[in-house]
């Protein structure tokens, strides 16, 4: 069956009813690794994802590792260290990281002071049953993993937070989402392995213990072996209600290639309600063939920010403008 033919019948609801997963095969030959993350700061984000696995570390030490680099870094106001706080001063953290082979992820929700969320994730995969952890038990977890809890406000993020504060009538998040750019990661190994992880300090003024889509399974994150993996970055309050990461997967386990599975989910997102198209939504994936795409919406009425992600691939690492639609 040639793609098209195959792609058609998968769609039929006769062919959906057969799907198994060996209606999925991964690559017979080595593809050679790829490394995708969105927005500027994936860049170095995947630089290091790919020194790490070409220094003999697996692809979930890869992805942790690289995510780790925005983490630390103060001027990226949306991740870890220095991401903006919530209403009350406070930096809560979420993050994810999904191993495809395993069809098992780790994740922290509103966790404090630890600027490393996504090395706790990986922890809870690898030292619990357990998937999630949230708020104060997710503190407890790292401090007893032997993370050393930190400050996570630097001057300049402190700073932005008592300029919101002190504004006569400010946005509140209540009503308004503000601050996006969160790091959103998918690999592979470029022998069908995938691991996709995702990490931030969620929407800037938040109420305390609000959760975004990034550390939610099937939300910010997802990564099945069989079919592919995908990550999200934007408004977590709409992109949560899509299960985003989960339908982009799906839709690749369907036929569709990764820009088609990430176009198709938008598309839905607008037709079951057209104000979506001003919200901030950018979606990247992968399938386990290292085929990549990504895109984003929100142009008008309110021009988001131009969604770029960082691509590593062949030795090389670039930034590439996303597709936009609407
Ligand atoms: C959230 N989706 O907490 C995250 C924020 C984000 O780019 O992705 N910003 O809603």
């Amino acid at each position: 069956m040639d793609g098209l033919d195959r792609r058609d019948f998968i769609k039929s609801v006769a062919g959906a009813a057969t799907l198994s997963a060996t209606d999925f095969t991964a690559p017979a030959a080595d593809n050679g690794p790829v490394f995708l993350a969105t927005w500027t700061h994936g860049k170095p984000a995947v630089d290091r994802a790919a020194e790490v696995f070409h220094g003999g570390g697996s692809l979930l030490d890869a992805v942790e590792k690289g995510i780790n680099v925005t983490e630390d870094d103060p001027k990226v106001m949306s991740v870890g260290y220095g991401g903006l706080p919530n209403e009350d001063g406070e930096v809560e953290l979420d993050a994810a990281i999904m191993d495809g082979t395993r069809h098992r992820a780790g994740a922290v929700c509103a966790i404090h002071s630890i600027k490393n969320p996504i090395s706790v994730a990986r922890l809870v995969i690898e030292k619990t049953r357990h998937t999630t952890l949230a708020g104060e038990g997710a503190y407890q977890f790292a401090l007893k993993e032997g993370f050393t809890p930190m400050q996570l406000l630097t001057p300049a993020s402190l700073q932005k937070w008592l300029d919101w504060r002190n504004t006569p009538n400010h946005e509140q998040y209540w009503a308004n989402p503000a601050n996006h750019d969160t790091i959103g990661f998918v690999a592979t190994d470029g022998k069908g392995h995938v691991v996709s992880g995702c990490s931030t300090s969620g929407s800037a003024w938040k109420i305390h213990g609000r959760v975004g889509d990034s550390p939610l399974v099937g939300c910010g994150v997802y990564a099945d072996d069989n079919v592919g993996g995908a990550s999200a970055t934007g408004d977590g309050d709409i992109m949560t209600n899509y299960c985003t990461s989960l339908s982009i997967v799906h839709n690749m386990a369907r036929g569709a290639s990764p820009q088609e599975a990430c176009a198709d989910l938008l598309k839905h997102m607008a037709d079951t309600d057209p104000r979506n198209r001003a919200a901030f939504i950018c979606v990247i994936a992968m399938d386990n063939r290292g085929r990549i795409g990504a895109a984003s919406m929100n142009t008008q009425p309110n021009p988001a920010p131009k969604f770029q992600y960082a691509l590593w691939q062949n030795g090389e690492s670039k930034l590439v403008d996303a597709v936009v639609l609407y």
